[in-house]
């Protein structure tokens, strides 16, 4: 290697090692706002799935019956109390899928929720899944399986349909059908009253792809723990005798 050639080659290694400086347009969460996608104060929290107390609700779409990605399995909308699923727009839905669920492999099985948005599966390019919560809840979040070189976006809303928060993410290899990981955002309180769910090729932020989630989960507020006035109060009321 020439030493020319060898300085190149330095250069280029330390331009890679440089840190990356965050953008003038990122969120405090290291996201870069989709044009026409308005920030709304206050920002939400990243959160992982380790976040979640015992109290949170998980919903693995497990017990319904799966279908292939036409979506002949059953079309997941109002059966879960405190939360409604929907895709606006259009002909597509949200389904339970075992054929894709069979063969994902971070997920919980036999079911993914099977989220349509593109045009060789539905009539067309929807923006976006919806789930609304009733009552608003404190943070929610779910495993994201999206094809490669796309990306998943949540969205924050409260009931006054203000935008709290965008976060967009890349999911690493599952090793059985394209990218997955863990995407969740926390709120101040009990504020979140509606998110939009989304995947785009990262090379075309215009175009919808078809997408599954699978373990949506959501908390309504911090986790109660028993005190001992209410353990004890337990433990007489299994005691006592006379
Ligand atoms: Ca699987
Ligand atoms: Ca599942």
């Amino acid at each position: 290697m020439s030493s020319r050639v060898w300085t190149l080659f330095l250069a280029a290694v330390l331009a890679a090692s440089l840190p990356v400086l965050a953008r003038a347009d990122e969120d405090i969460l290291g996201n870069v706002p989709v044009p026409g996608d308005p920030q709304t104060p206050p920002d939400l929290v990243q959160i992982t799935r380790a976040d979640f107390g015992a109290c949170a609700t998980n919903r693995n779409f497990d017990e319904l019956q799966g279908g292939g990605t036409i979506c002949n399995g059953t079309h997941i909308t109002n059966q879960y109390p405190g939360v409604t699923f929907s895709v606006p727009g259009g002909n597509c839905v949200i389904c339970a899928n075992n054929v894709l669920g069979g063969i994902i492999i971070h997920n919980s099985d036999p079911n993914v929720a099977f989220v349509q948005q593109n045009t060789n599966v539905c009539s067309a390019n929807v923006p976006n899944a919806v789930a609304t919560f009733s009552p608003p809840v404190l943070q929610v979040g779910f495993d994201y399986f999206t094809s490669s070189a796309s990306n998943c976006t949540l969205r924050i809303y409260n009931a006054a349909n203000q935008l709290l928060e965008t976060l967009t993410l890349v999911g690493i290899p599952d090793g059985g059908f394209g990218l997955y990981g863990f995407i969740g955002l926390r709120a101040a309180g009990s504020i979140i009253a509606r998110i939009e769910m989304q995947s785009r090729p990262t090379s075309d932020p215009n175009n919808f792809f078809n997408f599954s989630m699978d373990d949506f989960i959501y908390q309504v507020s911090d986790c109660a723990t028993p005190t001992s006035a209410v353990s004890w109060g337990f433990l007489k009321s299994v005691y006592e005798t006379d």
